[in-house]
């Protein structure tokens, strides 16, 4: 199978981040890509290519422009001001409506949802060629109508329409859908297999019926987001019913997993879209340590070929993982599933 990568994915670097009241190192770091290439090379997965320049129109369908334009601009705003990594301290209540800040604080918490990641020097080039790598990626999809691996990093499925989070800036998931879209695609389905609920992903998509958008994740009564990912979520407007949430247990193992996902399966399915796009995370790995999910590496591989099953071209976009050891073990577990010719 075709694998998009960019090398500029790795630069950004964060030191630290804010957990459960303390300052720890920053758990998505860019060995995580190095663990990944290595095993992708050693099993001979497939090519590895960068992706093609896109223009930054390939964003404003899924996120807000001013949005972008601050992202693009926010580590200038900050290091005129400040040293050390930009981060948000002080967010908007939902009862208070406020126009966009011109202070850099205050924007940080205009367009942020949490403090868990900070902006750096290198974090546009990187969140930037992460996107680029999924659009590529759906373009392969759809000229070849084979499955295509997106090295994605830093991640996307927290990203909303005009907030970053949860590691995610660019939501590439997005991306690759509104990509598939736009080549011809009618119905796309977005398939979010992370340990965490994939927040961004669906507020970008809630009220829309050409994007349907199912997640299977932690019950966020107990796990992050938190505010986001329950079953009650199903869409409003014309999305209505186009939104799949699935919490599992603290403790889910494949049993539990694998119903459910067949379940969810047979949703998507009953959809016919003409392409999907999987978000895939490999945090529910059973020693995860932002995890609590009890799967096995070849568990990782029965998921993959579950979902193969559904006989569609797929855009596979990397979001969470954090066990770098067996890291590259299981991304490669689930992309073997692909990797042979649809
Ligand atoms: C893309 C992605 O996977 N983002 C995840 C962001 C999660 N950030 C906060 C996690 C806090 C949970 N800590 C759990 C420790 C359990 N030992
Ligand atoms: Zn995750």
């Amino acid at each position: 199978m075709q694998i998009v990568f960019d090398p500029r994915q790795r630069a950004h670097a964060p030191g630290s981040e804010f957990h459960r009241g303390k300052t720890i190192p920053y758990f998505e770091s860019p060995a995580r890509v190095d663990s990944i290439l290595q095993e992708i090379q050693r099993c001979e997965l497939g090519q590895i290519t960068p992706p093609t320049e896109h223009s930054i129109d390939i964003l404003t369908r899924v996120h807000d422009p001013d949005y972008v334009s601050f992202l693009r601009t926010a580590w200038q705003q900050w290091s005129a001001v400040e040293t050390g990594e930009a981060k948000p301290h002080v967010w908007p209540s939902p009862s208070m409506r406020p126009p966009v800040p011109s202070s850099i604080y205050g924007k940080l918490g205009f367009y942020s949802f949490d403090a868990t990641c900070g902006i750096t020097e290198t974090t546009w080039q990187s969140a930037w060629a992460s996107a680029q790598s999924a659009a590529s990626a759906a373009e392969l999809t759809w000229e070849n109508q084979r499955h295509t691996f997106a090295l994605c990093r830093p991640p996307g499925h927290h990203a909303e329409r005009k907030a970053f989070g949860g590691y995610c800036y660019l939501n590439s998931a997005a991306v690759a859908a509104q990509r598939l879209l736009n080549l011809g695609a009618s119905r796309v389905a977005v398939l979010d297999v992370d340990y965490h609920h994939g927040n961004g992903t669906q507020e970008i998509f809630y009220d829309r019926r050409d994007v349907l958008v199912a997640s299977l994740h932690a019950d966020p009564r107990v796990a992050y987001p938190y505010f986001s990912g329950y079953a009650g979520e199903t869409g409003v407007g014309d999305g209505e019913s186009a939104n799949i949430n699935v919490p599992l247990s603290e403790r889910c193992d494949m049993a539990e997993y694998g119903e459910n996902l067949s379940n969810t399966l047979q949703r998507v399915h009953d959809d016919s879209p003409d392409a999907i796009v999987v978000s895939f995370g490999a945090d529910t790995f059973q020693s995860d340590p932002l995890g609590t999910f009890r799967l096995t590496t070849e568990d990782l591989g029965r998921i993959g070929q579950m979902i193969v099953a559904l006989n569609t071209p797929a855009v596979i976009v990397l979001e969470g993982g954090y066990a770098i050891e067996a890291l590259g073990a299981n991304v490669a577990a689930f992309l073997r599933a692909f990797a042979s010719p649809k």
